[in-house]
């Protein structure tokens, strides 16, 4: 009895179209999540008497005895991006750095800031992002946020959830595709 309507190939493509529905559903929700990005960091020491310097010689010119801080973002996975090293300035007027490729918050482990010495750099402070700043060790880090798909679509198919979705949308596809011929 095999009846037009219900031959295997149809069921198996009706299934897939169920498959594609709910990875489609899941994509959207976990990449919105996942879509606010970092787009930027001020970082202001609030007590400019403590800021780390050179030791001051009488050889060195005072303004390079001025801190050269770097900011760097530690993903949870993916490693860590340096944003930059601004040499000889002081942050007590707040230091901005641009992120122009924004990350996604939900991937990042933490933002560290480091003061690059010649012979020894010294992690100055490390802080989550959360919020829309965070105060530590004598730093306040204020966050530029930003919401964006690009973000969140990129996130979400870094997570194995993502490539397994993506792979069970590439064969649902093919599926419906063959069983139409
Ligand atoms: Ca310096």
């Amino acid at each position: 009895m095999n009846s037009p309507r219900f031959t295997p190939w149809r069921v198996t493509s009706w299934i897939c179209a169920g498959i594609l529905a709910i990875s489609v559903l899941l994509c959207i929700v976990i990449a919105g999540i996942k879509s606010v990005g970092l787009t930027g960091v001020t970082i202001t020491a609030l007590d400019p008497a403590n800021e780390p310097k050179d030791p001051v010689l009488p050889l060195v010119n005072q303004h390079e005895a001025l801190p050269d801080y770097e900011l760097a973002i530690v993903r949870k996975t993916d490693g860590t991006i340096r944003l930059g090293t601004k040499p000889d300035t002081s942050a007590a007027k707040g230091l901005h750095w641009q992120i122009d490729d924004p990350v996604s918050v939900a991937d990042i482990a933490s933002l560290r800031l480091t003061e690059q010495d010649k012979i020894v750099s010294d992690v100055l402070a490390e802080v989550q992002v959360r919020g829309r700043s965070v105060d530590e060790n004598g730093y306040r880090f204020e966050f530029e946020k930003q919401r964006s798909v690009g973000v969140g679509v990129e996130a979400f198919f870094k997570t194995p959830i993502g490539l397994a979705i993506l792979t069970a949308v590439v064969l649902a596809v093919l599926v419906i595709i063959f069983s139409q011929i």
